[in-house]
């Protein structure tokens, strides 16, 4: 059976006090099979991991490097962030897509890059406003899906996060038909690629997730969690969606 998880992106937020909401969130306590993760900003990935020592609370990085080293400069490769305490990493998010230009072949060399380097990676995909609304919805994940995919992976070492670009901290949540619709399709896509292991890989969804709504979305057939946001930030609002998992 698929572990549920709850992973938190603080995004471009979080200074050295705020690790004080981390420090709450140890006392948390997923119920057996779950899991949560908090991915804050990489100048806070190794005190919050040591922090998190000895407790559920995993720590991940928002982005790495594709490369293992190298001239590139103000970059962090994943082998770093595992290096700092990380067991994950997300890739592909859509603001890393939208501000730096990522390609999926570029969202795919990184994910190959975190899975080497022995992180679990959260891909992320995900439609635009305009994708959705021209009916387009469901080509645009499969492309997605199929481009970005790495050649090797399994349940242990992907996470895919399917996060309509037009719900990101916009406050709009896709319905529960929508996140349906599009998370059995990702299934029925890791199902023809993988055979039977693609039941392994664990789909979440993210967008404007909170505790008022978590428990309706990790009821949908085929979330096995969520990616958040803005309600990831303190330990009030995230611990809820934990244990809603
Ligand atoms: C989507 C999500 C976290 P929010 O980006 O990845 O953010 O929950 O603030 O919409």
């Amino acid at each position: 059976m698929r572990r549920k998880l709850a992973a938190g992106n603080w995004k471009m937020n979080g200074l050295g006090a705020d690790l004080a909401e981390l420090d709450r969130l140890c006392a948390a306590h997923p119920a057996p099979n779950c899991e949560m993760l908090i991915c804050p900003p990489a100048t806070l990935i190794h005190r919050a991991a040591t922090l998190a020592e000895g407790t559920a609370l995993r720590i991940g990085g928002q982005d790495c490097h594709a490369a293992t080293s190298g001239a590139h400069t103000g970059d962090l490769s994943a082998e770093m962030l595992r290096d700092a305490g990380a067991t994950h990493v997300i890739t592909g998010h859509s603001e890393r897509r939208a501000d730096h230009g990522e390609t999926d072949a570029i969202v795919r060399a990184k994910t190959e890059a975190a899975i080497a380097a022995g992180l679990t990676a959260i891909l992320c995909l995900g439609e635009s406003l305009a994708e959705r609304e021209s009916g387009r919805t469901l080509d645009v994940i499969r492309a997605q899906l199929s481009d970005s995919l790495p050649e090797d992976f399994s349940g242990e070492t992907l996470v895919v996060a399917y996060e309509p670009v037009w719900a990101i901290g916009t406050g709009k949540v896709a319905s529960l038909d929508q996140i349906a619709e599009v998370h059995v399709f990702l299934r029925s896509q890791l199902l023809e690629r993988l055979g039977a292991d693609g039941d392994l890989i664990r789909l979440l969804y993210g967008g404007s997730v909170k505790a008022a709504n978590a428990a309706e979305i990790f009821a949908v057939p085929e979330v096995d969690g969520a990616l958040v946001g803005g309600a990831s930030l303190t330990a009030a609002d995230f611990t809820p969606i934990v244990t809603a998992l």
